[in-house]
């Protein structure tokens, strides 16, 4: 079976660049593929992907050897499988806030006695390899989003759940849940030693921490911190930045650009 590169890296002690995709749009996500991240999450939560859009953005990521992940709409086994058997790599699972939570998602990820996967890796089989069922349940990473003050209270408990295999920060929510300014690349001091507490309780189990940044700056920051997956923005948020940068320069127009709220971090 083709290694995961993202768990490679973790092994070596490095961390992965990650790109988001939330463009529902297979030739968006080759282009990302080929930017030269060290991973790609493609986004079924909050991201504009449908199942049938992911699998398009899936073949096209893998014109290259960038590994895929994605991110559920929820900790339902259903889209889970799915998204695994259509080749992804990994799966970020949102709002992990008790051990049940972490339970129910890493079961989802694996094959038995591991957990309660069916088995049918339609295209994982073609994407990862024939010896797919045999290797799949070392190769495929089940990373559980701790982003609320409820997974904060059950943190080591849900680090404990046999099988997990990361963690990923989604500081909005959980600054929202904090009664923080809800963005990302957060100041406050809470928030700040939350999260820091999250990604040294990770690194002390030897599990990878992620975290979704909104700028290079903060994502560097949070490598030196400890991270080992640090995502920046999204394909539609650089787009956007980038395309009025070039307006902008071209207009010769020194006005301030329009912030984006923290709903537009995405
Ligand atoms: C959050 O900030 O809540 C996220 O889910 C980021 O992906
Ligand atoms: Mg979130």
């Amino acid at each position: 079976m083709r290694a995961n590169e993202i768990k490679r890296r973790w092994q070596a002690g490095e961390a992965c660049v990650n790109g988001w995709c939330a463009i529902p749009n297979s030739f968006s996500a080759e282009l990302m593929a080929h930017a030269g991240w060290d991973s790609l999450t493609i986004d079924l939560q909050h991201g504009l992907v449908d199942y049938q859009a992911a699998v398009t953005m899936l073949q096209a990521i893998s014109t290259t050897a960038v590994p895929p992940t994605a991110r559920v709409p929820w900790v339902e086994p259903g889209i889970i499988m799915k998204m695994l058997d259509a080749g992804a790599m990994g799966i970020i699972c949102p709002m992990i806030n008790t051990p049940e939570d972490a339970a129910k998602f890493v079961g989802a990820c694996k094959y038995a006695p591991l957990g309660y996967r069916s088995s049918g890796p339609t295209r994982a089989v073609v994407y990862a390899g024939s010896d797919y069922l045999s290797k799949a349940n070392e190769e495929i990473l089940a990373i559980a989003m701790i982003e609320t003050t409820q997974a904060l209270d059950n943190l080591d408990a849900i680090l404990d759940t046999p099988g997990l295999d990361g963690v990923y920060i989604g500081p909005t929510d959980l600054a929202m849940t904090m009664g923080a300014p809800p963005v990302l690349d957060p100041t406050d001091k809470g928030v700040v030693a939350a999260i820091e507490r999250i990604i040294d309780a990770a690194n002390a189990r030897g599990l990878g921490a992620g975290i979704h940044c909104a700028t290079p700056e903060y994502a560097s920051k949070m490598i030196q911190r400890g991270a080992k997956l640090v995502t920046i923005a999204s394909d539609g948020r650089i787009l956007a930045a980038a395309a009025a940068a070039a307006v902008k320069a071209c207009k010769g127009d020194n006005s301030e650009a329009k912030p984006a709220g923290p709903g537009s971090a995405y």
